[in-house]
């Protein structure tokens, strides 16, 4: 347990005022939740897994993004192997919950290996990220000199001006690259630095990554997976295989959603040196 309160647990002992928030608060103290779903303001869409999102319909893509559930048509629904046959003798298609994946095989003419960088931002520009300010708040990804991996430039979720995201309200921004065609053969992995210094409780303040395939959303990976939600002062690489989306496009979309109004001046989330690479074993 940690020793100190993090923003979020805080706002919600405050609001423990009333007799349902006592009766909320002692339950929570009880089984050490807490959270964006535990309060009584909670929507009845709020999740801080995917899990929390399965609607039980093998039709759509559950997943939580931020704290709220979002559903998608999933392109690549199936029931067996045969389902998902893309007449491409170098993948192998099955069918793994619901979902087509197609894993690049290594040997004959299938796989050439190779690199390439998709935003490093050391020109001073997004160069091929499309940045959307989802909330409208003002606050987006944006190319910043603050802290980089590499070169001078990373992609930065805050208001350059205070170097903070903490606005006092939600905002949430996604950064998309260019649509990227996965070799058909080879395992080919996304890679990128993460710079985070937000609040340490980890369903606040998520950065998630996805993939966007035929206006359907993946999820790829979350902050949730850090200790604390945070990188701790330094940048760390995250890499994420593309393995079973070989020889399809795909855009991958870098999401930051603070979930609810941060207030304390935290610098916020950079992201640096964004490649892809294909390998041949
Ligand atoms: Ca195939
Ligand atoms: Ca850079």
């Amino acid at each position: 347990m940690p020793t100190h309160l993090a923003v979020g647990e805080h706002r919600d002992l405050r609001r423990a005022v009333t007799v349902e928030g006592l009766l909320e608060q002692g339950l929570k103290l009880t089984t050490g939740t807490g959270g964006p779903c535990s309060g009584p303001e909670a929507a009845l869409d709020c999740c801080v897994s995917d899990a929390d999102c399965d609607d039980g319909d093998g039709t759509t893509l559950d997943f939580c993004e931020g704290a709220t559930c979002g559903h998608s048509i999933n392109p690549d629904a199936c029931t067996s192997a045969s389902d998902c046959d893309d007449d491409e003798a170098c993948t192998q298609d099955s069918c793994s919950d619901g979902v087509c994946q197609y894993t690049g095989m290594i040997g004959g003419d299938c796989c050439t290996p190779g690199s390439a960088v998709l935003g490093d931002f050391d020109k001073g520009t997004q160069a091929g990220i499309y940045v959307t300010d989802n909330l409208e708040t003002g606050i987006f990804w944006t190319v910043d000199k603050t802290r980089s991996a590499g070169g001078d430039f990373s992609l930065y979720c805050g208001d350059p001006i205070p170097q903070t995201y903490a606005i006092g309200a939600r905002v949430k921004s996604s950064a998309t690259t260019k649509i990227l065609s996965i070799p058909k053969g080879g395992r080919t992995t996304v890679r990128f630095e993460l710079y985070k210094a937000t609040r340490t409780h980890r369903d606040y303040d998520v950065f998630q990554v996805f993939a966007l395939r035929k206006g359907a959303l993946f999820p790829l990976w979350s902050s949730k997976a850090l200790p604390n939600g945070v990188t701790d002062g330094s940048w760390e690489k995250v890499q994420i295989p593309l393995d079973t989306y070989a020889g399809q496009d795909v855009q991958v979309r870098f999401v930051f959603d603070s979930v609810d109004g941060a207030e304390a001046a935290l610098e916020g989330t950079y992201m640096d040196s964004i490649e892809i690479e294909t390998v041949c074993q």
